[in-house]
């Protein structure tokens, strides 16, 4: 089974060549050709949560034995050895309460046995990635002299979406107004996330595989103007928003090396390479604390940036990159996913193994609060809206726990003075039909806020998105089977329904039905106001898809 395009297997080859692992004694034998195919795999569905070096994060430690000192001195001890070849083919294939996922519907059972060994082995250590290694990835396709001066197409460019299909390694490009495929491009392999330059002209992807891409949309048809490889994985990418600095600077974070990276907004070409790894927030030191969320502030020129292992929150301040002025500020571990709160004053990310949301003041530098949230929090970029009973809430998702938790934020109007007493308290917890929430979206214009449940067990739950009504939010969630409402014919794996995503004007949402790697599949379009389908956008090539990012909510980070 092969999962990545050629691109990626060249880029593992080369990993492979270039990394070096330590043999494990007493680990199950693997033929070097086995080894390879394990590494490739682990890199692709394991590395996310479970670190290149294996050390867990979100996942558990994977190391062939680890100890650790307890608060009262005793020692605990463990690792994939201990556990043996037959116990981690069961956790691997129908996953634990604690959180993994089953992968018997995505590997074969050959490929579990090959992963349960492989992992009782050292962990393989990819290459370090350089700014010189950046420079000469660097491809600029299109000068900016060669590039358009006004918009050369007729595409309300606002209401456009930025849509991964992430399995295909592509992305598409759908004009909101028509619900029609306006072009699909070539990016790296399965785009995490797109990012919408301050001019709203560009869009930026970020390949798990470090691919960067900046797309062109003044072309006639949207044309990829530059690339250039960040690491060799890596998940965020953000441009300064800041007046003055507008599409001047591309930040972009990796797991793999961890540390980030600073490129000009326009034509990627790299400019500075910082490294995360130093001391978590207990004291310790780590050598892979890889860089989740970065957002760019609207206020100040800074760009706040997560680093998941260390707890450690930065703002790094882009007015001069020679003399780069970052604030470190402690909050816990493991940063992943966030957003702002309406006022865009406040940054909530959730460090979703300490289950705690963590709010940084990005006016005053200052950690403004760790909330305690349920189990694995998990925003995407949140939602915000004014509750009846607490004014301005934030609300996260869980995807250990059946509820979305909303979080009172502050406000300077002062018609919310009232509600100073419950910041940064979970005000209400809305029940969901069960874990395995992935995002919640609401738009200022609608009172309606949905969230799906893609990594829900079961099927029924996961193929839905759940629609509270923000006047009753004590009435349960109107569920919505967005894969029975697509109208596609049923197909044997689990259409999972992720990721709502409002249109420009605040009345359509947009779901991704994201199916089996071969299955032609959807994005079903809702009319917000009565919930009723108003469109199938699918094609042949729309296959996986997964993120969706409108141009102007993405620009303006309203959600
Ligand atoms: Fe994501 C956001 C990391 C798995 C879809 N994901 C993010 C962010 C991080 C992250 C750090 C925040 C980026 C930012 O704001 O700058 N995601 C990871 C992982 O490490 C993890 C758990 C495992 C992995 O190997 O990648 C992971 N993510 C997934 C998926 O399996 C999803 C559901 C499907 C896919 O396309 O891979 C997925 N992640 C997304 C999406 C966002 C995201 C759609 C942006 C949400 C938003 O609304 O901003």
């Amino acid at each position: 089974m092969k999962y990545a395009k050629p691109l990626l297997a060249g880029l593992l080859a080369s990993v492979s060549l270039l990394g070096f692992s330590i043999a494990q004694a007493n680990a199950p034998a693997m033929t070097a050709a086995e080894k390879e195919t394990a590494k490739q795999i682990y890199f692709e569905r394991c590395a996310g949560c479970h670190g290149v070096l294996r050390k867990g994060a979100t996942g558990k430690n994977l190391e062939p034995h680890w100890e650790q000192v307890q608060a009262n001195g005793s020692k605990l001890e463990g690792g994939t050895l201990k556990l043996g070849t037959k116990r981690l083919e069961n956790i691997i294939a129908f996953g634990t309460e604690g959180g993994m996922v089953n992968y018997d519907d995505i590997l074969t059972k050959d490929e579990i046995n090959l992963m349960a060994r492989y992992i009782q082995h050292t962990p393989d250590v990819p290459p370090e990635f350089s700014l010189q290694d950046m420079k000469d990835s660097w491809k600029l396709i299109v000068p900016v002299s060669e590039r358009p001066t006004k918009q050369m197409n007729t595409i309300n460019l606002k209401n456009v979406f930025a849509i991964t299909l992430r399995d295909a390694g592509k992305l598409a490009l759908v004009d909101g107004d028509t619900h029609k495929i306006w072009k699909i491009l070539e990016t790296g392999y399965a785009v995490h996330i797109s990012r919408l330059s301050a001019s709203g002209r560009y869009v930026y992807t970020v390949g798990r595989d470090g691919l960067t891409t900046i797309i062109d949309m003044w072309f006639e048809e949207p044309t990829t103007v530059a690339t250039v490889r960040l690491g060799s994985d890596a998940r965020s990418v953000d441009v300064s928003k800041f007046k003055g600095f507008e599409d001047k600077y591309l930040i972009g974070g990796t797991y793999w090396p961890p540390q980030y990276s600073i490129m000009d907004g326009e034509t990627l070409e790299p400019i500075k390479v910082v490294s995360t790894r130093g001391q978590t927030v207990d004291g310790e030191y780590h050598p892979e604390p890889r860089v989740a969320s970065i957002v760019a502030s609207h206020i100040k020129p800074e760009w706040v940036v997560n680093v998941k292992e260390t707890g450690q929150i930065l703002l790094v301040d882009y007015t001069d990159i020679k003399n780069l002025k970052t604030t470190t500020i402690e909050s816990a571990k493991f940063l992943h996913d966030g957003g702002w709160d309406a006022s865009h004053r406040y940054f909530l990310v959730a460090a979703n193994a300490s289950n705690k949301v963590a709010a940084v003041d990005t006016k005053t530098g200052k950690l403004a609060a760790l909330v305690e949230t349920a189990k694995i929090p998990h925003p995407g970029r949140g939602a915000n809206f004014v509750h009846k009973e607490f004014g301005p809430v934030w609300a996260t998702g869980h995807l250990g726990d059946d509820v979305v938790s909303l979080i009172s934020t502050p406000s300077e109007e002062r018609k919310h003075a009232k509600h100073k007493a419950h910041n940064w308290k979970v005000v209400q917890e809305l029940k969901m039909p069960g874990a395995g929430n992935l995002f919640v979206k609401t738009h200022p214009k609608s009172k309606h806020f949905w969230a799906d449940a893609p990594m829900n067990p079961e099927r029924d739950v996961a193929e839905s998105v759940y629609v509270f009504d923000m006047n009753d939010l004590n009435q349960p969630p109107k569920q919505l089977n967005v894969a029975k409402d697509s109208g596609l014919p049923m197909s044997q794996a689990i259409r999972r329904a992720v990721q709502p995503e409002y249109n420009v004007t605040g009345d359509e949402v947009w779901i991704s039905l994201w199916g089996g790697k071969t299955d032609q599949s959807a994005i079903v379009v809702y009319d917000d106001k009565t919930l009723k389908v108003k469109r199938v956008i699918t094609d042949p090539q729309m296959v996986t898809p997964t993120g969706k990012f409108n141009v102007y909510n993405t620009m303006f980070d309203v959600y």
